[in-house]
């Protein structure tokens, strides 16, 4: 079955590049047998940004298409050469476009006005290079910084006004015929209903070379307004349109009146939306010459009839007939017409297109005393970090930390001497007890402590009680977790179990 669907809404995806890694290198010179560090930074990932233009009036474009990334940046190297920066990439959208952000629903961008550009997708920095991180202090560093990353987003593009005027009617009532006729568009014409499935758009120029856009709306049958022979998908496009020609075929060739035709479609419109039977509209009676003088005229009188205030023309798009006439109606009445609201669109202020945080990570624990760490910001760093490097892993033990990787790991109870996997490294957990005392609360611990306590005590019974009570003091502080020392402590009931 043949099912084409016309574009004004579409969600692509839309990836940043991402930034170049921070190279590690040691200028090197024939008599300098080690120089300072010279790893050059990362490139800068190209950002995604999306332009408004005048050369497309759909969205249809983006049917075939629908993943879009600008370059990565490029890694840096040796002898402080930068990575190269990845090249930026502009998606044309016609003007009329609004950007929503597909995971929040929030609208960030209106596109309005023609070479209008706004940022989607910021690329990430590159990372820094060794020779970046050289100090006073540290004047080989061994470590560098990995690029930002991408910014991944799903975008929904939303296509708001089609076209100035929507020829709207039945099926076979002429309208892709009078289209091609005053536009340069050539739309399949043929003696069958539905011969038009997809909105046509043409350009007809004003005679100062402006251009008014026409949209040639597949025809609308009974029940259109219920969605009916996808009515639902055409009206919306009707509904983007600032003047609505209902075109009627005076022949009614096809069966019914002209009048009643005429008050079916009327009726959908109606049906659809209250606004929408507001909009400005012409009648257009087509195939004049198909119909003899007198014919036309009992037709029109009917119309007459029924509706007495109704402006009515009368067209022949095959022959001609009155078509300067129209064109200049048409031109006349759309000035008329109420501009298109200035389209209620506040774009959300949302950070979104420049956020590069991935900071974000997972803890799982996999078997007893071992634990897998997940992140994107973790990754990234274990990719640059030199495990056979102390320093190099020094700085990644403190990004961890940073991050509060240990934190969250002591509050899952891992203690010291836990397994803590990584991609696929391992790492023994290892916290600085002054701030992770918990972790060191191991059973082993806390034997091997009383063990010692009790060595001490068994080797000097000198201490006066006041010692005495101190040094018990100070081994109650490294047993007993802090919420514990808080509590008073009774001394003497202390005292009293040790002796036993
Ligand atoms: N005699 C005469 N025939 C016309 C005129 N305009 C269109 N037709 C014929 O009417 C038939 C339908 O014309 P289309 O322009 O395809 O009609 P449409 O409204 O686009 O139809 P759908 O796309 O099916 O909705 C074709 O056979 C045309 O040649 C006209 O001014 N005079
Ligand atoms: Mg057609």
């Amino acid at each position: 079955m043949m099912m084409t669907l016309f574009l004004d809404e579409v969600t692509v995806k839309i990836e940043s590049g991402a930034g170049g890694n921070g190279a590690v290198a040691w200028h090197r010179e024939k008599f300098i047998a080690f120089g300072g560090p010279s790893g050059g930074d990362g490139g800068r990932g190209g950002s995604v940004y999306a332009i408004a233009t005048e050369d497309l009036n759909t969205l249809v474009d983006f049917r075939f298409i629908s993943f879009f990334k600008a370059d990565d940046g490029g890694k840096g190297a040796s002898k402080n050469c930068h990575g190269r920066g990845g090249q930026e990439l502009v998606i044309k959208v016609p003007v009329g476009t609004v950007l929503k952000d597909a995971d929040t629903g929030e609208i960030f961008a209106d596109l309005s006005t023609i070479g209008q550009k706004e940022l989607i997708a910021q690329g990430g920095r590159g990372g820094r290079g060794n020779a970046r991180f050289s100090t006073a202090k540290n004047k080989a560093p061994y470590f560098s910084e990995p690029g930002e990353p991408s910014i991944v987003r799903n975008v929904t593009m939303e296509l708001k006004l089609l076209a100035d005027v929507g020829l709207v009617g039945l099926p076979n009532a002429g309208k892709s015929t009078l289209i091609s006729v005053v536009s340069a568009a050539k739309p399949k014409i043929a003696n069958y209903p539905f011969t038009t499935l997809i909105p046509n758009l043409g350009v007809m120029r004003k005679p100062n070379g402006d251009g008014i856009v026409i949209a040639d709306i597949p025809g609308l049958i009974e029940g259109a307004s219920q969605g009916v022979g996808l009515g639902h998908d055409f009206l919306r496009h009707v509904e983007r349109t600032r003047l609505i020609v209902h075109l009627v075929d005076a022949t009614a060739t096809d069966g019914g009146t002209p009048l009643g035709n005429y008050n079916l479609i009327q009726q959908e419109l109606k049906a659809y939306s209250a606004e929408l039977i507001k909009r400005p509209q012409l009648l257009v009676l087509t195939k004049q010459d198909a119909l003899d003088e007198a014919e036309l005229a009992d037709v029109i009188a009917t119309f007459n009839k029924a509706y007495p205030n109704l402006k009515i023309y009368t067209i022949s798009a095959v022959s001609k007939l009155n078509l300067d006439a129209f064109k200049r109606t048409l031109l006349e009445e759309l000035e008329k017409a109420p501009k298109p609201e200035a389209v209620i669109v506040n774009p959300t202020l949302s950070d979104r297109a420049t956020n590069h945080d991935d900071s974000a990570f997972q803890i799982t624990k996999t078997s007893a005393g071992t634990f897998f760490v997940e992140g994107g910001k973790i990754h990234r760093w274990i990719e640059i970090t030199d495990m056979g490097v102390p320093q190099s892993l020094m700085r990644f033990l403190m990004v961890l930390k940073a991050l509060g990787v240990f934190r969250k790991l002591v509050k899952m109870g891992a203690k010291v001497g836990d397994t803590i996997e990584i991609r696929d490294q391992a790492f023994d957990f290892e916290p600085d007890e002054r701030e992770h005392p918990e972790a060191y609360q191991t059973d082993k611990a806390l034997a091997d402590e009383a063990q010692a306590y009790q060595d001490d005590l068994d080797g000097d019974w000198l201490l006066d009680s006041e010692e005495l009570e101190e040094s018990l003091m100070e081994t109650r502080r490294l047993l007993v977790p802090r919420s514990v020392v808080a509590k008073e402590l009774d001394t003497d009931e202390a005292l009293d179990a040790l002796a036993d």
